[in-house]
């Protein structure tokens, strides 16, 4: 005979359990928390929708979003995330190499671009200027989960200049399909 309840059910009123420790190596766990962040990127048929995320890769910890369109003016995704660290930091974008951990890491859905539109500085090489004051890099890791269509710009460039200033370009797999999807949303067909 199974023992019979007595009374209402207790609650557990003990310590909330542990959250799940964030996993460094889990790149596509990061990948699609970009990918959630592009969803929020307002349409536009003259650029793609991209999601970013900065990360510690030393805890694994978030240490910033973005998304296109997400800061003020013509903004892309990475200089979202560097614009808002920065800030949080009451720094301007220029300086967050200052505030960065050493072994900072982006995760962007789409290859940083090196040609923009007039009047604005590619993300690479807003990325290549995230020193810190020893003059050393803060991001030297770029995961990336597509190269950029050629559609604006005819071959993006982004990932060779980033090589040639020794930040690692890394594709993780796996989202290319939805993240072309939402990179693409509002784009004539
Ligand atoms: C990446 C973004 C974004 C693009 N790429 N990596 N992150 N929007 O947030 C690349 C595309 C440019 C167009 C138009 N898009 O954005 O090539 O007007 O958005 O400077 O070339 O350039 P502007
Ligand atoms: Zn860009």
């Amino acid at each position: 005979m199974p023992e019979e309840w007595e009374g209402p059910v207790k609650m557990w009123d003990g310590p909330a359990p542990p959250a799940q420790a964030p996993d460094p190596n889990d790149h596509l766990q990061y990948m699609r928390l970009a990918l959630d962040q592009a969803q929020e990127s307002p349409p536009k048929p003259t650029n793609f929708c991209v999601g970013a995320l900065l990360v510690d890769a030393d805890t694994g910890t978030i240490l910033e979003r973005g998304y296109t369109l997400e800061c003020e003016g013509n903004t892309h995704a990475e200089q979202c995330c560097l614009i808002k660290f920065a800030k949080a930091h009451g720094l301007p974008e220029e300086r967050v190499g200052e505030v960065l951990p050493a072994d900072t890491v982006i995760y962007t859905t789409m290859e940083p671009c090196n040609k923009r539109s007039v009047g604005n500085i590619p993300c690479v090489d807003r990325l290549i200027r995230t020193k810190g004051p020893d003059g050393r890099l803060r991001i030297k890791k770029v995961y990336l989960g597509v190269k950029e269509p050629e559609k604006f710009v005819g071959a993006n460039e982004g990932i060779a200049k980033l090589q040639q200033h020794g930040i690692e370009c890394i594709h993780v797999p796996g989202l290319e399909e939805r993240i072309l999807q939402v990179a693409t949303a509002g784009h004539e067909t």
